[in-house]
């Protein structure tokens, strides 16, 4: 069975990222060794079946890790600008196939075309980023105690670093994973979300060729596939030295667990229950846009997706009916087509969990503003396209305090000062983005302030999601402290190295301490 896909290109798109192969259930792929059950990858824009991939066995995992870790030893003796040239063919190549690349994304997770290109932009502006770092793993000097010695500190590949990525970012975080890694000289197996395995067929395809022109071992990137099962190899593999993850809190509380267990390093990058204070002095212009985007962005389903809007009571009506306003606007459907803003959630499960959430959010008492529901009939064959919802309620709601991967937005007020509202803000166990809408200096840096936003990232006029590549991304509390992408985010990637050497011909102690013999 294999469908027909004329529309839109996606046929020839496919064949442009070759996986074609992967419609008779063979895998493909470099260090692609899968050879378990079949995964069906089945497009929420249409319904259709676009390919399969094997699953990977144990023994299969056992191959995958035997062509990494041999791969490490090469890999590791390059010296860290020449990984950057690399990096470089990858980001050009990235550049040649954004358009395909940005459809397959597109048709195979949901979102709408720009924001598959936009993902593939991430890609290009990672490795960019990536090149230059090549040239900067600095270390320190540090001055020593003693006469006739120094200090410094060195940063070390730390070996095979494991990525879990989840299905709404079924590219990018991959690469701000591996981006980094390379150029650290570590190498990677990537685990993508069993929701999306063709776009990591596809980047694993275009990696491998690189490697291949540079003959380089292909083991440099590996992908698996599979469930939470598959993830658990690498999990409790202590040749696995980090193990990066990407996903839900449930999730990540699991592989932080594990991977802890055995002393390897992990890092978390998990769900957000993010808001935007509005505040009376902040401008329309600018809150629209941004919370409405916020919101039903990816259909509500990145983890940086605005869930809460915290509003003034002075000027609660007037945003409200223009947000309000604002979703009678959006329209709703195919993601490929550009006039669309917002394509289907990523299955069924998906959208009965969206249908739960808004029935719960009324049960505790909430009032709905703008009403969802499932879209029927031609175009929503799927079943996988909802409207985006608007709930007035209260912060300590249940269904308020979880993070629903769904275009739910919650309104809420706040009076009095601007603290009233940060302490909403951070009254969730969650604490990945926050923003505030504010002309007033003293709001916004009280917000910025220690005693303002809890979270990894907090914005001033602009929403919680769209974060660039250059600052460091992740979050506080559940969402498990990690950072990926920019500022200092590689040296997790890196080991840290402390030496003293002594070039006198005596041998002092630190601390003064007298040893004679
Ligand atoms: C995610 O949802 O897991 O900041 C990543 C953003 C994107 C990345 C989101 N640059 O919204």
């Amino acid at each position: 069975m294999r469908a027909v896909i004329t529309d839109f290109g996606i046929e020839e798109t496919l064949k442009t990222l070759g996986i074609d192969a992967v419609n008779d259930g063979t895998s493909t792929g470099s260090n692609h060794f899968s050879n378990g059950e079949i995964i069906e990858s089945y497009s929420p824009v249409d319904g259709k079946l676009i390919g399969k991939v094997k699953t990977t066995t144990k023994a299969d995992y056992d191959k995958v890790m035997d062509a990494a870790t041999k791969a490490f030893k090469t890999w590791r003796d390059i010296p860290a600008p020449q990984r950057g040239e690399i990096v470089r063919q990858f980001g050009n190549k990235l550049r040649e196939l954004k358009e395909p690349l940005g459809k397959l994304v597109s048709y195979e997770m949901g979102k709408s075309l720009q924001e598959g290109y936009g993902e593939v932009q991430e890609m290009i502006d990672i490795c960019d980023f990536a090149v230059g770092l090549s040239r900067q793993l600095n270390g320190q000097t540090i001055p020593s105690e003693r006469p006739g010695h120094v200090m410094r500190e060195q940063w070390h590949p730390i070996g095979v670093v494991g990525i879990i990525s989840a299905f709404n970012f079924p590219v990018a975080v991959w690469a701000w994973n591996t981006a980094l890694a390379w150029i650290c000289g570590d190498v990677c197996v990537w685990k993508a979300s069993e929701k999306t395995p063709l776009c990591a067929v596809a980047c694993q395809n275009i990696i491998a060729e690189i490697l291949k022109d540079n003959n380089l071992p292909e083991g440099i990137s590996c992908i698996i596939n599979g469930d939470y099962r598959v993830g658990e190899f690498m999990t409790t593999d202590n040749k696995i030295a980090l193990v990066s993850a990407t996903g839900s809190t449930r999730m990540g509380r699991i592989v932080g667990k594990t991977v802890a267990e055995r002393f390897g390093k992990s890092l978390l990058e998990l769900g957000g229950n993010n808001a935007i204070i509005i505040t009376p002095s902040a401008d329309l212009k600018v809150i629209v846009p941004g919370a409405v985007f916020g919101a039903v962005g990816t259909c509500g389903q990145r983890c940086t997706s605005t869930r809460r809007l915290i509003i003034h009571d002075s000027v609660y009506n007037k945003v409200k009916d223009a947000i309000v306003g604002a979703y009678k606007q959006l329209t709703i459907g195919n993601p490929l087509d550009e006039k669309n803003h917002i394509g289907p959630l990523i299955d069924k499960d998906a959208v009965n969990t969206y249908l739960a959430a808004i029935e719960k959010a009324k049960a505790e008492g909430g009032n709905v503003l703008v009403e969802g529901g499932v879209l029927e009939g031609e175009g929503y064959e799927s079943g996988c396209y909802v409207k985006p919802a608007i709930v007035e309620a209260e912060n300590h709601f249940e269904i308020v305090q979880h993070e629903t991967f769904a275009p739910i937005l919650y309104l809420m007020k706040y009076s009095g000062d601007v603290e009233n509202a940060i302490e909403k803000q951070n009254g969730v166990a969650q604490g990945l983005s926050s923003a505030i809408m504010t002309n007033e200096l003293k709001e916004a840096e009280k917000f910025l302030s220690y005693a303002g936003s809890d979270c990894g990232i907090a914005n001033v006029n602009i929403g919680t999601s769209g974060a660039e590549i250059g600052g460091a991304f992740g979050g506080e509390k559940e969402t498990g402290g990690g950072r990926e992408s920019g500022s200092d985010a590689w040296k997790v990637y890196m080991r840290r190295q402390t030496n003293t050497i002594n070039y006198s011909d005596e041998l002092p102690l630190a601390q003064g301490i007298k040893f004679d013999l």
